[in-house]
């Protein structure tokens, strides 16, 4: 039997270990038009819509478990919502407009309140057209400390964005149009890492970096690659590697992102470089000037991060869907069912099959599971706690980057299971199994990132019982 005091001690630990209601202080965010030097500056500024001025917004750095509080306001000329990507948040808290929520109309408000359960790199972005928000610049990182952070000299997230600019270095329009949501989507044509395009430190050789890498392109692979620096890969998606592993050439689709430990190992004097490997060459997307020597001799190789904690994956037993992807140029899609448009609705009645033409007339591409847009009915309804394994087949001529909310999954391979992500880069007629334990419930979106593709139809979701 606890004495009182015990008692009294122990509830006071477990009040401290709680984020207090009142304790929290209320923030703000705000979505709006604004000029941003994106380019140099012989072109002028840019016209984007950004979080509070800048692209990408300044957004958060906060510790573990941080309850966080942030009133959004919608300065836009059309409805918006926030996505805390990679969060595993409160379904009613995902911002996805139609599915968890009412898009907030220009004007409105709408207090986002969630607590952060695991340490990373994340970021923020609209899910109300998203194609077009996330174009025009509404980005920003959404950094969670880890209790006890590695030993680095250095922490600095770099979100990249992929702009494309006419030649007045204005965002061009056509959102939506056809041949970017039937091809390799919304290609732009000028990469910038922090709305810069050329971003430089000052380093010196042997300094220990952390950066925090976010693709925030709406349909750009990057192709990474480093000259100067050398070092390891310790979590992708936010989620810790078990084990770092070496970077060498790393390949992030849209909306997965990456910490790397790197040491700088060019001689003062020289630069070093994280480069991004394009058709016509390579693009500096952080250069580090080297200016001295930080210390003499190499560090050892970094630790792995301290995990998150996730409910393992229990494989036998679980229960198996396929989600069958088809559609897109050269793809042969003969015909599919028209679900709803928009980011996240569901709910309403669909008709019958109908042909390529019908689909494009109605601004549709992809059809997953012979769906076009977001189907009346989830690709799974799960038990809460329950495993849920998903083969994945791009019956498709292009890669797809395919996205699932309030959890993180794990492939599964020949070789066993991979690390814990929330988006799978695959490349085309490739067949990808996933298993994830439905944990979290509610309605989640499963949707291309390539955001083209999912504006083109390339969506489902599922459901998580409450119990
Ligand atoms: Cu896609």
């Amino acid at each position: 039997m606890p004495t009182r005091r015990a008692f009294l001690t122990g509830t006071a630990a477990a009040l401290a270990a709680r984020p207090s209601l009142a304790a929290v202080s209320e923030t703000t965010v705000t979505a709006a038009p604004a000029m941003a030097q994106i380019v140099p500056a012989e072109y002028g500024p840019t016209e984007v819509w950004a979080y509070d001025g800048a692209v990408p917004g300044a957004g958060l750095r906060v510790a573990q478990g941080t309850r966080i509080r942030r009133r959004f306001v919608n300065r836009l000329p059309q409805a918006s919502t926030i996505h805390w990507h990679g969060i595993r948040i409160d379904n009613a808290m995902d911002g996805v407009a139609g599915l968890t929520q009412d898009a907030v109309p220009p004007g409105g408000e709408f207090l986002y309140d969630f607590v952060v359960p695991d340490a990373g790199t994340y970021w923020y972005h609209p899910h109300s057209n998203t194609l077009e928000q996330l174009s025009r610049g509404l980005t920003a990182p959404l950094i969670v400390e880890e209790a006890e952070p590695p030993e680095v000299d250095r922490d600095i997230a770099l979100t990249i964005n992929d702009w494309r600019l006419d030649e007045n270095a204005q965002i061009a329009g056509g959102f939506g149009n056809m041949r970017d949501g039937s091809h390799a989507g919304r290609l732009g044509n000028y990469l910038t890492a922090n709305g810069e395009g050329d971003p430089q430190w000052d380093a010196a050789r042997n300094e220990r970096l952390r950066l925090r890498l976010i693709n925030a392109a709406s349909a750009r692979v990057l192709r990474l690659s480093a000259l100067g620096l050398s070092g390891h890969v310790v979590a992708l998606d936010g989620m810790p590697l078990a084990v770092p592993e070496p970077f060498a050439d790393l390949v992030l689709g849209p909306a997965q992102r990456a910490d790397l430990i790197l040491d700088v190992t060019a001689e003062a004097g020289e630069p070093a470089y994280l480069v991004s490997e394009e058709r016509d060459g390579g693009y500096a997307l952080a250069t580090f000037n080297v200016t001295g020597t930080a210390s003499a001799v190499a560090r050892p190789a970094p630790a792995a991060l301290p995990p998150n904690r996730l409910e393992p994956l229990e494989l036998s037993g679980a229960r198996a869907v396929d989600l069958r992807m088809e559609g897109g140029a050269m793809g042969g899609l003969a015909e599919a069912r028209i679900g709803m448009r928009h980011d996240g609705g569901h709910g309403g009645h669909m008709g019958g099959p109908v042909g390529m033409r019908e689909l494009v007339e109605n601004g549709f591409a992809w059809a997953l599971n012979g769906v076009a847009g977001m189907p009346e009915a989830p690709l799974v309804e799960a038990a809460r706690g329950e495993t849920v394994r998903v083969k994945l087949v791009n019956d498709t001529a292009w890669p797809h980057a395919m996205h699932l909310h309030g959890h993180h999954f794990h492939v599964v391979g020949e070789a066993g299971t991979g690390p814990a992500r929330d988006t799978v880069l695959m490349d085309r007629g490739q067949t990808v199994e996933i298993a994830f334990v439905a944990d979290n419930p509610g309605s989640w979106m499963f949707h291309c990132h390539m955001l083209a593709h999912q504006a083109a139809g390339m969506m489902t979701w599922v459901r998580v019982a409450e119990s």
